[in-house]
């Protein structure tokens, strides 16, 4: 049972849930539980949920080891890959420390050559991800890939992975990204009860929980408190603030100063298309049907830049804006991501045959580019 605590007493949990995490995994680890990192959101963790062990994206959100990582990655790499290697270069992420197993996949290039210097310093397992998501040869190599990391799994940890196991881990992963949704879907009202700052801590946060019920209840418990004291006139975002679609590379840690700079221009992030939103959190997968079947087709169908052709970032993309009343969409791409800055001319022509507003702008894990953030996005709210 949770103690009854205040909503900013809550935000706060959220907020500071990944240093927190660090504790908890402490413990974990002491209890004997294995744990395996991750960094992308096609990595399939029912597999690890289904035998006990604990998933955990890893640090890769902040520019602290990005000098670190420079001594053996280019220069002019995106951040995360250079964030994620150079965390574990440097051995300042306790989670990576912690880890002792690490799936990667191969989603951009960046990343799938960052993983073979990474094999050198963790034991690292590589998802092998097609880049297509209608042809049979596609999915036949994803389920190849999934089959695949479960014996990895099976071999590293002496565990046994069985169907009725991972039928229950998938209605556990299921019930968490229903309770994630009810949270973002809360800023459908208008005004919205929290600004997506609030939203994104939330979002972000939560991965750092490892209890799964204690995550529930007070997943549960943020939704009342937020919906009740709504009800009771306590309205934290004006009216008149411009309702913004976030879409893009994943947000959190650095890139939080993207949701800053909207909000500080006046308008407010109702909903965040990306990874660490909808595209995480909008699906369940089907427990209806054979396992494997379930969760090759959920995951094989994430719309990700790195699929080509990639029709469901564009289907979720507009069910937002309509269900969120968009006022624009604004993107971040992080520096040198080529699949997400290449679509966002897709993204464009897309979001103005619905007439929605639509800016895309580049950005790293430094805080040198902040006041040009904040000209353009003023400019672009301004306009609205
Ligand atoms: S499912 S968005 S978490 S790949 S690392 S592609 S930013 S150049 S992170 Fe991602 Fe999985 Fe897709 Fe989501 Fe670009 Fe950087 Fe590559 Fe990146």
């Amino acid at each position: 049972m949770i103690e009854q605590r205040e909503l900013p007493e809550i935000f706060e949990s959220f907020s500071d849930a990944r240093k927190q995490g660090f504790i908890a995994m402490k413990i974990l680890k002491e209890q004997g539980k294995g744990v395996v990192g991750t960094f992308c959101t096609y990595v399939p963790i029912e597999l690890f949920l289904a035998v006990g062990l604990i998933p955990v994206g890893l640090c890769s959100t902040s520019d602290e080891t990005i000098g670190e990582a420079e001594k053996v990655l280019p220069r002019n790499l995106c951040p995360l890959i250079k964030a994620s290697y150079g965390f574990a270069a440097a051995d300042k992420c306790p989670y990576m420390y912690f880890s002792d197993l690490v799936v990667g996949e191969t989603t951009c290039d960046g990343k799938t050559k960052m993983y073979e210097l990474l094999g050198k310093i963790k034991d690292v397992h590589v998802m092998d991800l097609p880049h297509n998501q209608d042809r049979p040869a596609s999915r036949a190599t994803w389920m190849e890939e999934i089959k695949r990391l479960k014996s990895r799994v099976e071999e590293k940890f002496g565990v046994t992975i069985t169907t009725e196991k991972l039928r229950q881990a998938i209605q556990q992963r299921n019930k968490e990204r229903a309770l994630l949704k009810n949270v973002y879907e809360l800023s459908v009202m208008n005004p919205p009860p929290l600004s997506g700052l609030q939203q994104l801590q939330i979002l972000f946060g939560v991965q750092f929980k490892f209890d799964h019920e204690k995550k529930v209840q007070e997943l549960k418990e943020t939704i009342s408190k937020i919906t009740d004291e709504y009800q009771n006139g306590k309205h934290p975002v004006a009216a008149t603030a411009k309702r913004i679609i976030v879409t893009g590379c994943p947000i959190g840690g650095a890139t939080e100063k993207f949701t800053r700079v909207i909000e500080e221009s006046g308008a407010v992030v109702v909903a965040y298309e990306n990874c660490t939103g909808a595209k995480q959190f909008d699906r369940q997968i089907d427990e209806s049907a054979e396992p494997y079947d379930a969760l090759c087709d959920y995951y094989l169908n994430i719309g990700c830049s790195v699929m080509s052709p990639n029709p469901n970032r564009l289907e979720l993309l507009g069910r937002l804006c309509d269900q969120f009343k968009a006022d624009g969409v604004l993107e971040m791409v992080l520096q040198s991501c080529h699949t997400y800055a290449i679509e966002s001319y897709t993204i464009g022509e897309f979001l103005k045959t619905r007439n929605i507003p639509f800016m895309s702008l580049e950005t790293d894990y430094s805080s040198g580019d902040t006041e040009q953030l904040k000209t353009r996005i003023s400019a672009f709210i301004e306009m609205l």
